[in-house]
């Protein structure tokens, strides 16, 4: 539950995005309405992403040289001091813009995360492959966990810092976002979504393995459902929240 924002950290994984890093932190410097701190964690870079960040005066850089996303997120999200956390990616695909309003739907809903849906992007802009991937991975995830959610592989997201350190967390490369909500949905946490629009990459490339990272996934949905406990839980959800939609 989050009633107030007191501090935001924005946590901003980076991996050779010095074409794309600049606009989304000072998009998020500008707009951001609430007092904040920007983390970038950085995995090495070697074309000038670490020298673009280091240039601002206005982000933290922690450099995390082990390889992986979720490694990545969990350095920076350590380091966190806010009390809401949002996490996206470095890479120019996300409208980060729309950063206020995942935040005031957390507070409208009371919320332990806000996702920021891609899926009713009117442009189509996410490639074939990874909608369809991802409309696959949304459907067993929100069948077998009751939720309600539509975009499962969005990095845009906003987090309740308590709820986020009460919940363990293994993973180290893609997964992990899937792992938070598996064990959200264990915990019986609140998510809910916001719609926001998608932008192809006009610069470096995806670190996603598609083959690699789908196995991950899928093992993490249902690895998490070896549990009678999180099986009522879920349901217990469902029912309390399929009419309030
Ligand atoms: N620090 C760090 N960041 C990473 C790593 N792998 C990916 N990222 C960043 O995580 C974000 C998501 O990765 P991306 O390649 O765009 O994956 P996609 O969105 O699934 O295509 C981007 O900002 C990447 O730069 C890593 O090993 N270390
Ligand atoms: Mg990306």
């Amino acid at each position: 539950m989050t009633s107030k924002v007191e501090l935001v950290s924005v946590v901003i994984p980076t991996l050779n995005e010095a074409g794309n890093i600049l606009e989304a932190v000072t998009t998020i410097e500008k707009d951001l309405a609430y007092p904040k701190e920007i983390i970038v964690v950085d995995g090495n870079s070697t074309d000038g992403t670490i020298e673009i960040v280091k240039d601002t005066s206005f982000c933290k850089l922690i450099i995390e040289p082990r390889r992986g996303y979720g490694i990545a997120l969990k350095a920076g999200m350590k380091n966190a001091k806010g009390n809401i956390i949002v996490m996206v990616d470095g890479d120019g695909t996300y409208e980060v813009r729309h950063i206020n309003r995942l935040l005031s739907r957390m507070i409208e809903k009371d919320a332990d995360m806000v996702l920021a849906t891609r899926m009713y992007d009117p442009n189509k802009a996410m490639g074939l492959m990874n909608f369809v991937g991802n409309k696959v991975i949304t459907f067993f995830y929100d069948f077998f966990y009751s939720q309600f959610l539509s975009d499962t592989q969005s990095g845009f997201r906003a987090i309740s810092h308590e709820a986020i350190d009460s919940v363990e967390l293994k993973e180290g490369d893609m997964a992990f976002a899937t792992e938070m909500l598996v064990q959200f949905a264990k915990e019986g946490y609140n998510m809910v979504e916001i719609s926001t629009t998608y932008k192809a990459r006009k610069y470096g490339k995806t670190k996603l393995k598609k083959f690699k990272s789908g196995i991950e996934i899928f093992s993490t949905i249902f690895r998490g459902l070896l549990d009678a406990d999180t099986i009522r839980t879920c349901q217990k959800h469902w029912k309390e929240n399929r009419f309030k939609r």
